[in-house]
């Protein structure tokens, strides 16, 4: 294959969230986030999934975000190794509960703000960019309580104040930020993205969608703030992206495809069009949805749209309106999809696809005009460490490889990408299923499923493999 080259100044790195990192859970005046509250096992899933009659706090195994990889307290250590392989760029999100412990308190809690103000610094010291990330997953436990999440309008205005909090606080050392991170999740997971529990006989769709209209409305508040107090700064909104594949060539599937991808993309439509799109009309009138909005709502959305479309990437889906083919319907990813002959999967049974990769991205360009961040993509896997404590994560590398090969055709496609932080590039908590040992790393952090391990971190192959892209400005890969 032909190797076509990166622009200068593109923002290779890799990202992850504070749940999945830092642990220290209830230090320094932090409060307790919905993850903080997730078990392991099967209850699991139907927490993530709002399932629950009620919320009420579970009794149990916890997520491992208690502890997670002690990024909290090891992360001069870390930025250290993100150094070594020559980032030029960290993703991180900013826990909202590190900032107000109850989501709606009336002042900000100084201990967490100094925190990323420390790691920051740190970054910097480096001349790595900070890419910031203000909402991943982690609604502060409060706010499910009192309001019921993103469901209460109430929530639009506490975002705004945490989000011009550590806007001015950091205007000076962020120049990266993005307001939800995989915004369309909340459609998937509802707990997870919105904390949202449901109760018996409610339309979940109608409180799906409001959610989503006050996240969307809290989110033009983020960026019309960001434009206000950092005008050399640029906000963008982010996506679980990933191609959907009609099953076979009947137009009920191809259309059925192209609806697929459209409830993922209402989101991104909304932040970066500046409105809703006529087809999401449609399907709210179609399901008895009313959307509420305030006056000044549809204004707000219009003028203050994103300025780049970061997402994520990891597998594509196939779907189908044959019921007999829908039956073959795999879980393996939250989206579900129904099995693609072609494509081989990973151990977690996520498709491996690299060229699904560059069909998003010209999918995503084609559709918004605007420069793309892929600000997630990666493989989960087993690590083995050998008796000699070498971790060959050649699997790692393969994926990584092709689809590194695969940006660098969609950009010779004439697809804007500024940058490229993959998943985990220090092994975290898996987010799906609260394990370790699914891991994306280029570098081992020694911990087990059960919270046992010394945290120790390791270099894997991938790690020389990475820091040697970089190096080259993905020239050698
Ligand atoms: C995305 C999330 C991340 C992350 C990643 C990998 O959906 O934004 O938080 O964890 O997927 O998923 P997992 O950890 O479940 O393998």
């Amino acid at each position: 294959m032909s190797k076509h080259s990166f622009p200068e100044g593109f923002l290779w790195g890799g990202a992850i969230a504070a749940n999945q990192a830092e642990g220290a859970y209830l230090e320094d005046g932090k409060g307790l986030t919905l993850v903080d509250l997730l078990p392991t096992g099967q209850k699991r899933w139907d927490v993530m999934l709002g399932k629950l009659d009620s919320f009420t706090p579970l009794e149990g195994e916890f997520y491992p975000s208690h502890e997670a990889i002690d990024f909290y307290h090891r992360y001069q250590e870390d930025v250290a190794l993100l150094a070594e392989m020559g980032f030029k760029a960290f993703r991180l999100s900013i826990s909202w509960a590190r900032i107000f412990p109850n989501g709606d308190d009336p002042e900000p809690n100084e201990k967490g703000l100094q925190f990323y103000d420390d790691l920051f610094d740190e970054l910097l010291k480096y001349n790595i960019q900070p890419v910031v990330t203000m909402a991943h997953f982690d609604v502060p436990v409060h706010l499910i309580e009192s309001y019921g999440g993103w469901r209460s309008r109430k929530l639009v205005g506490l975002f705004e104040t945490y989000a011009k909090t550590i806007l001015s606080r950091y205007k000076d050392k962020v120049k990266y930020w993005m307001t939800f991170n995989e915004i369309n999740m909340l459609l998937h997971l509802p707990f997870v993205g919105a904390g949202l529990v449901f109760k018996e006989g409610e339309n979940k769709k109608q409180i799906q969608y409001q959610a989503a209209h006050h996240q969307l409305v809290a989110s033009s508040l983020a960026v019309k703030a960001c434009h206000e107090l950092i005008p050399d700064a640029k906000i963008g909104c982010m996506l679980a992206a990933g191609a959907t594949y009609p099953y076979t060539c009947h137009p009920n599937d191809v259309f059925e495809a192209m609806t697929k991808d459209r409830e993922s993309f209402f989101f991104i439509d909304v932040q970066s069009r500046g409105e809703y799109p006529g087809y999401a009309k449609r399907f709210f009138r179609d399901h008895n949805i009313v959307i509420d909005m305030e006056e000044g709502d549809e204004a707000l959305l219009k003028n203050h749209t994103v300025d780049y479309i970061g997402f994520s990437y990891y597998a594509s889906r196939v779907t189908s309106t044959d019921p007999e083919v829908l039956k073959n319907i795999t879980s393996g990813n939250v989206f579900g999809s129904v099995e693609n002959p072609y494509l081989e999967k990973s151990e977690w049974g996520w498709t491996i696809d690299p060229k699904g990769f560059r069909t998003t991205a010209n999918q995503l360009y084609d559709r918004y005009q605007k420069p793309l961040f892929v600000v997630e993509n990666g493989l989960g896997a087993v690590d083995d460490v050998t008796l000699e404590g070498e971790i060959n994560d050649e699997y790692r590398i393969d994926y990584l490889r092709k689809h590194i090969a695969e940006m660098a055709e969609a950009i010779a496609d004439g697809v804007d990408i500024i940058g490229y932080t993959s998943w985990g590039p220090i092994d975290v908590v898996s987010a799906s299923t609260g394990e370790m040992k699914k891991r994306y790393g280029y570098i081992y952090v020694d911990r087990d499923n059960e919270g046992k391990g010394s945290l120790k971190r390791m270099k894997k192959k991938s790690f020389h493999w990475y820091k040697k892209v970089i190096e080259t400005n993905g020239e050698k890969r």
